[in-house]
């Protein structure tokens, strides 16, 4: 096949002002896991979350000392990887963290311009960029590092046709559950140190050109025993949302404290996916297993009617149906949202998932964070670590 490239509108737009065009931003490419048995990782987000059989590499392909699986749900890719002797580095980041988020990966223009005006303006390196090539073009990758050690990869594929990248060979399985309408990643949340939030906001504002469009202190983000604050940050045109949240000083054991004990360091705590039937999507995922927190009470659907009414906002869903399911709903001038976060899915109480349904609203759901918070704290109960 020819090589071409596509002439596509990327819709690089600015929405945010203040936000620096050095780094274009076209979306999130792929976000990789490192977990300790990736084979059964695999089945789970298939079954459970109805992610697709893509790509894979392993001992078949010439990888020696890792398997990767690569799951896709509309425009959402996973690679699960996991290691194949002790000798790999991957272990020491599963011994440390357990199964948890390594890269989150940034679909870009210009891989290596990317990775030196970042490196420049302060980026710790990860990888240097590196050109793979196979007989469907060329994929170029470079990375940095944020918090903890998470890493941000840069993945340049305007010259690439294959199944997404050099190395894996496509992925067809006899067992393809249905998928559960999760279209793409909405914003991805990370837990930083005491004090070091605005440490991590300053560096996205430094190093990749970010704003920070909202900020939640602990008077906003607090219950009864536990607090946190919290700032979001977006890239110019509004596609990469990466909310920073930091523990505050309260009467128990915040959950982000909590994130912190058991991933033993910062690093991603939940990964907004979006739907747009949430009705839908929850039914499908319940029915397969998927854990959520528990249903906020009575009085927190009693009051919201109010707060639609206050914005005008009518409720399109049937409120009945969204209390059994047991999602939040949310509204500020622009419009509303609906959202619901699952239990963690890992043994420690670190990496959960959030589906949200945005219908007109950009907020992040402020109105539901005291309903939430209670709901993580009766988990927090339960495992003794409130
Ligand atoms: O991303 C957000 O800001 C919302 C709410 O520990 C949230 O999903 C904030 C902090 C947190 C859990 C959820
Ligand atoms: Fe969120």
């Amino acid at each position: 096949m020819a090589k071409e490239v596509e002439n596509v509108n990327y819709g690089l737009e600015k929405i945010f002002e203040g936000a620096q065009d050095f780094l274009p931003l076209l979306g999130t490419d792929y976000v990789e896991f490192y977990v300790g048995n990736a084979k059964q990782a695999a089945h789970f987000y298939k079954t459970a979350f109805g992610f697709q059989s893509y790509a894979y590499k392993g001992l078949e392909t010439g990888s020696k000392d890792s398997v990767s699986y690569v799951l896709k749900q509309d425009k959402i890719r996973l690679v699960l990887t996991t290691p194949l002797n002790s000798k790999s580095e991957i272990n020491k980041h599963i011994v440390k963290h357990g199964d948890g988020v390594k890269v989150v990966a940034l679909w870009v223009e210009d891989a290596r311009k990317s990775y030196e005006e970042t490196t420049k303006r302060g980026a710790k390196s990860y990888m240097e960029p590196v050109v793979e090539e196979d007989e469907f073009g060329e994929v170029v990758r470079a990375g940095i590092y944020t918090y903890g050690e998470t890493v941000h990869m840069f993945v340049e594929r305007k010259n690439y046709k294959g199944t997404f990248m050099p190395g894996f060979v496509e992925w067809k399985s006899d067992y393809n559950p249905e998928p559960t309408g999760l279209k793409y990643i909405d914003h991805m949340v990370g837990n930083v140190g005491w004090g070091e939030m605005n440490t991590w906001v300053k560096w996205y504002e430094d190093v990749m050109g970010f704003v920070n469009f909202l900020s939640f202190d602990d008077k906003q983000i607090h219950t009864e025993y536990s607090a946190l604050m919290s700032k979001v940050m977006s890239n110019g045109n509004g596609r990469i949302k990466f909310p920073i949240n930091e523990p505050a000083k309260a009467a128990k054991r915040s959950q982000i404290e909590e994130y912190l004990d058991f991933y033993e360091g910062s690093g991603v705590q939940h990964i907004a996916v979006a739907t747009d039937d949430i009705i839908k999507t929850v039914s499908q995922l319940k029915s397969r297993g998927v854990e959520f927190l528990s249903t906020p009470p009575e009085e927190y659907y009693r009051a919201v009617p109010g707060r639609l009414d206050e914005y005008s906002h009518e409720l399109r869903e049937d409120i009945e149906t969204l209390k059994g399911l047991g999602i939040m709903i949310d509204a500020d001038e622009e419009g509303y949202l609906l959202q619901i976060f699952t239990k963690p899915v890992e043994d420690r109480p670190t990496l959960f998932f959030e589906i949200i349904q945005r219908m007109g609203a950009r907020g992040f759901g402020a109105g539901n964070f005291k309903a939430l918070f209670e709901s993580i704290e009766r988990e927090q109960e339960k495992r003794g670590t409130l």
